[in-house]
């Protein structure tokens, strides 16, 4: 057990539908803190180069697309093991797989459109924080 950092992203059907709050609750209620966040409009290099590993999904273009489609709301996370954790308040990533009073179980509208993002080890969770913070906006 260690305190992580984790990369979160509440994505364009979050903020189209007015629940950053909403989200931010579940975030909070399950002792993450939120310790950097911004609202930005995704350029498509960056949501390509964010989802570069699923490049050759057939999904792809879609989920880019998706995903500068509307502005998004960056962050950081910490807390202890906040990667394992956030991915389990995140739910599944389909939400008909999602477990009961999971982030995607309650908000989410469909597999493409899952309302959050999240890193999956240490390694991505770096990468991803560094593509969207620098060292002087994380506040702990
Ligand atoms: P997760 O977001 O749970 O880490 P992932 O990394 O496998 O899931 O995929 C990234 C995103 O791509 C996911 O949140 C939604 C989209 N996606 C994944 N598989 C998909 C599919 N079969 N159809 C449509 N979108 C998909
Ligand atoms: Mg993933």
């Amino acid at each position: 057990m260690a305190i992580e950092q984790t990369f979160s992203i509440l994505k364009p059907d979050v903020t189209r539908r007015n629940l950053t709050g909403a989200v931010n609750a579940k975030i909070e209620a399950a002792g993450l803190r939120i310790v950097a966040q911004k609202r930005i409009h995704m350029t498509r290099p960056q949501a390509e180069s964010f989802y570069g590993v699923h490049k050759e999904r057939p999904f792809f273009g879609e989920l880019v697309e998706m995903m500068i489609s509307e502005p998004v709301v960056v962050q950081v996370l910490r807390g202890e093991s906040a990667i394992a954790k956030y991915r389990e308040v995140m739910g599944a990533t389909n939400p008909e797989k999602a477990d009961a009073g999971t982030i995607r179980k309650e908000f989410a509208l469909s597999m493409g459109e899952n309302s959050v993002h999240g890193s999956d080890a240490p390694e991505t969770a770096a990468t991803e924080i560094a593509q969207f913070f620098t060292e002087s906006e994380i506040v702990g």
